[in-house]
């Protein structure tokens, strides 16, 4: 097959970006091993634990429990269904249980912002809970008043973003907290793409600052691991236990992961990836990210457009649709939020020469 990759000079709507060199060779190394059958493959079984210790360090929490999962929407899932399960054992109402009138009395709920990523759709979807879908305020970041409302006694799990996928909010997370605590429920934050960026911000976010239960936070995103690599993390390996099933046909006795056969290359890039760059190293593009983010805005502001203040490393601006669609077909990937904004994202492949050029050609499109 002589199809070449695709590159990244144009492609600023990604959440995923180009590895770290020290990523791309552990990833080759590991193409063939699978960290779903630990009796057969221990080195990559260690791996993982580095990986998991090594979240837990970027995330606040000293002994962390967790995984590599294949993604934020995997890790989100898995929230989702922890939650579900220790509802259900907290209430000893089965979702299973066909009883008329279950649903009206049982079935448990998920609070989020709607800021929240569309794998929580999926988790519901999947899972049978109900989703409650709760504004968020005019800075975009979830509205308490709103989510204090939508709580009840059947509610499973709230869910708060730390790094939202459309502007780059984040929610209040320890009051987000202290609400899921009063209706004793689970608590998730997901920081799939914030994770790596957000310990060199002032936000509160993570384990050492609020009750959180569990968390997505993603190495093939902003952590520059290949793909895929995305992060569970959890307070307790008491939580995880709500997730394992036996497994007669393994060396080890059971598996807490959604998927089965899992990628050994992820494993080992997220590994190599922040055992190169945690922290000084994520630190630097942090703020390399952020000063193009901010950058951009200024830039966007001075030519009259309407832009969304890049409190992260993300920028979202009111661009006409023609403007946006010349835009695409010179070649730039952009994308939108469900609102009409053009959004960039500044991954670490983006780099400020690239931004002239957008901008230049934002200009010579403009003028036409
Ligand atoms: N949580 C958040 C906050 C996310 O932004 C994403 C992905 C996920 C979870 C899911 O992660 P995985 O895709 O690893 O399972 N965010 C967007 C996505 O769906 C990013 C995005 C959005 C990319 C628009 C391109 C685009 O045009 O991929």
């Amino acid at each position: 097959m002589q199809v070449e990759p695709q590159t990244f000079d144009r492609v600023l709507s990604s959440m995923c970006t180009e590895p770290h060199p020290d990523a791309r060779t552990a990833a080759e190394r590991f193409l063939a091993t699978n960290p779903g059958d630990p009796g057969t493959y221990p080195t990559v079984t260690e791996l993982e634990e580095e990986a998991v210790s090594m979240l837990g360090e970027i995330a606040g929490l000293d002994s962390p429990a967790g995984y590599v999962a294949s993604g934020g929407t995997e890790a989100n899932i898995q929230a989702v269904r922890i939650a579900r399960d220790r509802f259900e054992s907290r209430t000893s109402n089965r979702v299973g249980d066909h009883t008329p009138n279950r649903n009206e009395r049982s079935t448990p709920n998920v609070v989020m912002p709607e800021s929240g990523h569309f794998s929580f759709q999926k988790a519901a979807n999947v899972l049978g809970v109900e989703l409650r879908i709760v504004p968020t305020d005019d800075d975009h970041r979830a509205d308490l008043e709103a989510v204090r409302h939508s709580v009840d006694d059947r509610t499973a799990l709230v869910v708060g973003v730390a790094g939202t996928t459309e502007y780059g909010r984040v929610d209040p997370i320890p009051e987000l907290g202290e609400i899921a605590r009063s209706v004793d429920a689970l608590f998730h934050v997901d920081a799939a793409w914030g994770g790596f960026v957000l310990p060199f911000t002032d936000y509160e976010w993570n384990f050492s600052h609020a009750p959180v239960d569990t968390m997505a936070i993603d190495p093939h995103k902003m952590g520059q691991a290949a793909v895929p690599a995305g992060g569970l993390l959890a307070r307790e390996e008491t939580l995880l236990d709500e997730l394992a099933i036996d497994t007669p046909y393994l060396e080890s006795t059971s598996q807490a992961t959604l998927t089965g056969t899992r990628s050994g290359a992820g494993v080992a890039s997220a590994v190599a990836a922040m055992e190169a760059l945690w922290p000084g190293g994520y630190q630097r593009q942090y703020a390399r990210s952020q000063h193009n983010a901010d950058w951009l805005a200024d830039a966007l502001v001075a030519r009259g457009f309407e832009v969304v203040e890049p409190t992260l490393p993300l920028v979202a601006a009111d661009v006409p649709v023609s403007t946006f669609d010349s835009l695409r077909r010179e070649g730039w990937r952009i994308s939108r939020t469900a609102t009409g904004e053009m959004r960039i994202v500044c991954m670490p492949h983006v780099t400020r020469s690239m931004l002239e050029a957008f901008v230049a050609d934002l200009d010579r499109l403009q003028c036409r």
